[in-house]
């Protein structure tokens, strides 16, 4: 199995993280990529050229990082991702938080990167940081929801708010959110995160 990342991508860090969460880390080779640079053949492996993507032993590429992350877990020693029920719905809505505030993050830099100076939306600027707004809220007011075994969820939030503390440290989400904060700061010790933390 090969799992193509790269360093900065918060999505592929779900999966990086996932795969030592898993157990499954010591029997996946690791190829670190520009996605942007679009490698040669990697549109092979990944038509819409994003990582993280799969390579598999036993079917054809997987990719996008929660479908990504599902095909590890299944494979893994420990889960992350609970079985039907409370707990996974749980997960699920800490997943859809924690991508949201990545989809919203992602599209602002993208929009500061692609559309320079006066060309880049405000407006839109403004809608994706009041989702992530909104979304941090919902997982401060939802923080005990953290506790308890890993899951995915747990894993997701994680990254979003180390690619907020990555890409958007001039906006200080720990000011709003303070049991958030005290959760990563918690959180973030486990191997799983400080090893895939892009800023070390
Ligand atoms: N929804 C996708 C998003 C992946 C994504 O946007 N990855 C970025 C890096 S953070 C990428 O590879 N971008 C290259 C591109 O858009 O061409 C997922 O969950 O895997």
């Amino acid at each position: 199995m090969k799992l193509i990342y790269s360093t900065p991508s918060p999505y592929a860090r779900k999966a990086r993280a996932t795969a030592i969460e898993t157990g499954l880390a010591d029997k996946i080779e690791m190829e670190d990529i520009n996605p942007w640079a679009d490698p040669q053949g990697y549109r092979a492996v990944n038509p819409v050229g994003k990582v993280p993507a799969l390579i598999r032993d036993d079917g054809p590429p997987l990719y996008q990082s929660n479908i990504v992350c599902e095909y590890l877990d299944s494979h893994g020693e420990t889960k992350v991702f609970p079985d039907a029920g409370p707990a996974r719905w749980t997960a699920m809505r800490q997943l859809a938080a924690a991508d949201g505030i990545l989809d919203a993050s992602v599209l602002n830099r993208m929009e500061g990167m692609f559309h320079e100076g006066d060309a880049a939306s405000q407006k839109l600027i403004d809608r994706q940081e009041l989702s992530v707004d909104e979304a941090l809220k919902q997982l401060e007011d939802e923080v005990a929801d953290l506790e308890g075994p890993v899951t995915i969820g747990q894993i997701a939030v994680a990254c979003a708010l180390g690619y907020r503390d990555f890409r958007f440290a001039d906006t200080d989400w720990r000011q709003n959110h303070p049991k958030l904060a005290a959760w990563y700061a918690a959180f973030s010790q486990r191997p799983s995160i400080a090893d895939t933390n892009p800023e070390a």
